[in-house]
């Protein structure tokens, strides 16, 4: 049986996904299934941390999924799963979370930045949702972790907690790697440049969705915010508005920033959004069209999570009972003792 290196990451499905999504984690997920062995989760609990409408949250989950395979994830190369079919994860989370303190938690950006969002809503959900994040990773002995430059202050969490626990256990968890892609790890608003782009922003427009039709896209590239210049070329700091939409351009079309900037040289902003508005079309038509066949396609779906929950609970089990059995937590009788440690790759599963 081949070995090789383990990779978990997931999306929430607290809204609809953004070319964000795809960028900072779909695309490089898809690059990665192959040499890898891919563990993709729909981050149902972490969604929870702010109100979701349940009709809505389990409605999200399925199309979710169905984003996930159309953007190119292939079930029988990767595990692909719904992260509260794993009861694990939480199982896992109680125990680190009492191996973090406090004061970690609270310098989380995230966490500062959501809490001020949500002032109404700061729950301890919010203020531990990076220890679940760590019981996430931890739990599939993860190598390497593929995130948007945003998530790297919770990867460095889970990996102080992997050390702190090894340090005082002995070896039990794999200490994972971020993996960030070097463009398009951070897509801003197209609204508010300065701001990364979210899908739960309550202004439409700041936003490009993966299952935008061209209208919308039009329309959203047109109103996008740019700085005022003529030239264009790359400057996030200066020209951060015409930066992103160049990154943006290169997503769409494979060409580099440099090659971007010779191709509009002499042209100005409205020919950038003009090429931009139909290379984005044209990039988004094969995902959206998939989605539309699939998004209906509830049994298939619903099998393909089933297959994913069991292989993820075999691995994800095998780690906690390790935990458990490290801490001192007596063994339940109809468990047989099986203690794989963070030096041993699982067998593919
Ligand atoms: N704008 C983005 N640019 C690059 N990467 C992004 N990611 C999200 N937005 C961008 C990456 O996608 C992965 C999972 O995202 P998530 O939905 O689980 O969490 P999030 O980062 O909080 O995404 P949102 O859209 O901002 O969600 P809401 O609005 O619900 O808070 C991560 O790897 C992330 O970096």
């Amino acid at each position: 049986m081949t070995q090789r290196p383990v990779i978990l990451s997931g999306i929430q499905p607290s809204g609809r996904l953004t070319i964000g999504h795809y960028t900072g984690a779909l695309r490089n997920w898809v690059a990665l299934q192959q040499s890898h062995q891919c563990y993709f989760m729909v981050a149902d609990l972490h969604a929870i941390t702010v109100r979701q409408d349940p009709a809505e949250l389990r409605q999200r989950t399925l199309e979710t999924v169905a984003l996930f395979l159309a953007c190119g994830i292939d079930p029988t190369q990767s595990v692909l799963f719904v992260q509260s079919h794993v009861p694990e994860h939480t199982q896992l989370a109680w125990v680190l979370s009492c191996w973090t303190s406090m004061g970690e938690c609270s310098r989380m950006t995230q966490f500062k930045e959501k809490s001020a969002q949500h002032r109404h809503l700061v729950n301890v959900g919010l203020f531990a949702y990076p220890i679940l994040m760590a019981a996430d990773i931890l739990l599939y002995q993860a190598d390497l972790v593929p995130v948007g430059a945003d998530q790297k202050q919770h990867l460095e969490l889970t990996r102080n907690l992997a050390e702190r626990f090894n340090h005082h256990y002995g070896p039990t968890f794999r200490v994972p790697e971020p993996y960030i892609p070097p463009v398009g790890a951070k897509i801003m608003s197209l609204q508010d440049p300065t701001k990364k782009m979210s899908k739960s922003d309550p202004n439409e427009n700041a936003i490009l969705f993966l299952t935008d039709p061209p209208d919308a896209i039009r329309r959203k590239i047109r109103r996008a915010i740019t700085d005022s210049g003529r030239e264009v070329r790359y400057d996030e700091q200066q020209r951060p508005g015409l930066s992103n939409l160049m990154v943006l351009y290169h997503i769409a079309t494979g060409k580099s920033i440099p090659e971007i900037e010779r191709e509009f040289e002499g042209a100005g902003y409205a020919d950038l959004k003009a090429a931009l508005t139909e290379a984005l079309i044209e990039f988004l038509r094969p995902i959206r069209e998939e989605y539309e066949r699939l998004q209906n396609a509830t049994d298939y779906l619903m099998s393909i999570l089933a297959q994913g929950a069991e292989k993820a609970r075999t691995r994800a089990h095998q780690t906690l009972q390790l935990v458990y059995e490290r801490i001192g937590l007596l063994l339940a009788p109809w468990e047989s003792v099986s203690t794989p440690t963070a030096n041993t790759h699982h067998a593919d599963l």
